[in-house]
């Protein structure tokens, strides 16, 4: 099958006839990308930027040019290795391997290029091929292993005993399933099931959602400006935000729009872009807020800038454009992990969640950003909006921030060992008793194993890269006496999900059975989940949250699915929880909706209440979905909701903790 020194002009004549088997491979290939490949979330190239669509068209590996991790020239590269291939095969070679090799090759430039080469793990190498699935492998093998040579150095591989293609598809075994070629092309299922949870299992929290808002283009953010108003900011990743009124209808004119300054591409997995935004506790007197932004600085440098701003005078409902004042900037050395959260503690002091920096492995300097204290990257940092620091700084450091004192570290760091913690929350505590009230709570993203859920203290460290999850990651580091860390109080396995968005403590009045439920979920799987402590051993409990089980769904203006990829959690000034998702992860493609949480349990506790006869309990329930009351009519602190019933013109009060009591 092989042979030498085949001029490389004689086989231009062959080239129609011995694509024509790759060329239906191709075509395929082509469709299933299209329907499937990038729905798939957290595409990544070999550089750790995501992928994109080359301006110039792509003449060999095709199949990519729509999106993928290559430019012309290196896709003239890999054509030229390819024909340098070839030119050891004889006609029957060429037509039975052609078609793997360019395949082979090609991976390079396959949106999901960091995964198939393993460049996500660094405890291992970066393969010289591919992750093959293994009855391609084996097809591969069996038809083609004198190639083998040809295509790697990689001395194992070419150890591997000719016939017997087992050990060579091992070596080539990826430890997920979903992220081998060709799998990759067709894994959807995840997709199939969009934002349903297929299980009902025992135990699983049966909720609705209702709609509030879509055609958003990946809403990163949705917060409340505290100021009594109860609007509430959506903000897109592009740099836009808009401002929605408590009648779910939103403003025409963005509240700001930083699309010119915010650095993020059209293409999935984009990390950078407008990340977050938080408006000062004292907003109603002084008008500002803050916001979180990727962005371009002298020589193209890579930051993320975060930044004070003012509302408008003249109008309350749009920012200021002229009055932004940077508070801090930090260089970013690869454009993923970039954090993005920023929020206030109830001590008045801002938070700001910054990612590792980047790459896979937080492979920066001795040991990693996030467990080095003298990097801002890793790390929780507070700072005092309210003052002036030396040396020019626009924040104040305050006295009690855990290393002031530690020679060598950032004043400004309260907690480090971090990730990439995405969407942070402070429980408003139980609306009674108050329990509770003040934890922050964070999902930190895993590498390649597990997820987590933290609550944040002052002077933690999270572990990473020590630790991710409760397992070693950097064995030296985690045998290391010195670590004491702080454990997740839940994390879980790639099986269930593979990206942890953060969510909230449920503090609102609508659904008093969600009450002190942690609900957060899953980027790229798309599952909701509750953790729900057990405060006599301190332990949290998981629980799952189905949808639409129930027939109460089936009430007019409730659904039962959302889009797939959860963006990010919010909640409204009454506290009732939300949460943004779309079902195509681009910073540029209008497909993100806003869901709220409606507990359908709720209608039985009020049914219970007295009677609400037939017609007229089918309109409480509706009222009480949050269609027709309005959040004012619902005060969180006093732990009672007021609910006027239309159908009857009487006034309900409704105890929020229990649902028992009524008048
Ligand atoms: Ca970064
Ligand atoms: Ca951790």
């Amino acid at each position: 099958m092989l042979r030498r020194s085949i001029p490389r002009g004689g086989w231009s004549r062959w080239t129609p006839r011995l694509l024509t088997s790759p060329r239906i491979f191709c075509l395929s290939l082509i469709v299933l990308l299209g329907q499937v490949g990038l729905l798939q979330g957290h595409p990544q190239c070999l550089d750790y930027r995501p992928p994109f669509q080359p301006l110039q068209h792509l003449e060999f590996c095709s199949d990519y040019e729509s999106f993928g991790c290559c430019d012309q020239r290196k896709d003239h590269r890999i054509a030229a290795r390819y024909w340098d291939i070839m030119e050891y095969f004889d006609l029957k070679g060429h037509e039975l391997c052609g078609g793997y090799i360019k395949d082979i090759l090609c991976q390079e430039c396959s949106p999901y290029a960091a995964h198939l080469y393993d460049a996500e793990n660094p405890r291992t190498p970066l393969r010289n091929l591919p992750g093959l699935c293994s009855d391609y492998c084996s097809a591969f093998h069996s038809n083609c292993h004198s190639a083998i040579a040809l295509l790697t150095n990689d001395r194992r591989f070419q150890e591997s005993p000719g016939k017997d293609g087992t050990r060579f598809c091992h070596l080539l075994n990826l430890p997920d399933k979903d992220y081998c070629f060709p799998n990759i092309l067709r894994s959807d299922h995840l997709n199939r099931n969009l934002g349903t949870v297929a299980e009902d299992r025992r135990g699983c929290l049966q909720l609705c959602l209702a709609e509030v808002a879509n055609r958003l283009r990946n809403p990163v953010a949705m917060v409340h400006a505290g100021d009594g108003t109860h609007r509430f900011f959506v903000a897109e990743q592009v740099g836009v935000v808009w401002v929605y009124l408590p009648d779910g209808s939103r403003l025409e004119q963005p509240f700001l729009d930083l699309k010119s300054l915010v650095l993020t591409t059209p293409w999935i997995g984009d990390e950078r872009g407008f990340l977050g935004l938080a408006f000062h506790p004292r907003f109603r007197r002084n008008r500002k807020f803050y916001i979180y932004y990727s962005c371009l600085g002298k020589k193209r440098v890579e930051k993320i800038r975060i930044s004070e701003m003012k509302v408008s005078l003249a109008d309350p409902n749009k920012a200021d454009p002229k009055s932004e004042r940077v508070i801090l900037e930090i260089e970013e050395p690869a454009s993923n992990h970039n954090g993005g959260q920023l929020l206030f503690g109830l001590d008045g002091y801002m938070y700001i969640f910054t990612g590792d920096g980047g790459q896979a492995g937080d492979p920066f300097g001795k040991f990693g950003n996030a467990q080095n204290k003298s990097s801002l990257l890793g790390k929780v940092l507070r700072i005092d909006v309210n003052g002036a620091g030396s040396g020019g700084k626009r924040y104040r450091v305050p006295m009690d921030n855990p290393f002031v004192s530690e020679p060598g570290a950032h004043p400004a760091i309260y907690a480090y060992g971090i990730r990439n913690m995405w969407r942070c929350a402070v429980d408003r505590g139980d609306p009674i008793t108050h329990q509770g009230r003040g934890r922050m709570f964070c999902g930190d993203v895993g590498e390649n194993r597990f997820e987590e859920v933290d609550i944040i203290v002052k002077g933690g460290n999270y572990g990473w890269r020590a630790k991710e999850g409760f397992e070693c990651y950097d064995k030296k580091l985690c045998q290391n006496a010195s670590l004491d860390d702080i454990l997740p109080i839940y994390a879980y396995g790639h099986a269930v999900g593979k990206s942890v968005t953060g969510g909230y403590v449920y503090r609102g009045c609508e659904s008093p059975n969600l009450n002190g439920l942690y609900i957060f979920g899953d980027f790229m799987s798309g599952r909701l989940m509750a953790l729900q402590e057990d405060r006599k051993t301190k332990k949290w409990k998981k629980q799952d949250i189905c949808l639409g089980s129930t027939e109460s769904c089936a009430f007019p203006g409730l659904i039962s699915t959302h889009s797939k990829f959860i963006i990010s959690f919010g909640e409204d000034e009454a506290g009732e929880l939300y949460f943004l998702a779309t079902s195509y992860p681009s910073a540029y493609a209008p497909h993100g909706s806003i869901y709220k949480f409606v507990d359908p349990s709720r209608f039985w506790h009020l049914h219970s209440l007295g009677p609400v006869p037939g017609e007229s309990q089918k309109q409480l329930y509706l009222q009480l979905s949050g269609f027709s009351v309005s959040p004012p009519d619902c005060f969180q602190n006093s732990g009672t909701a007021f609910i006027h019933l239309e159908s009857t013109s009487r006034q309900m009060q409704v105890q929020t903790s229990a649902g028992e009591n009524q008048e």
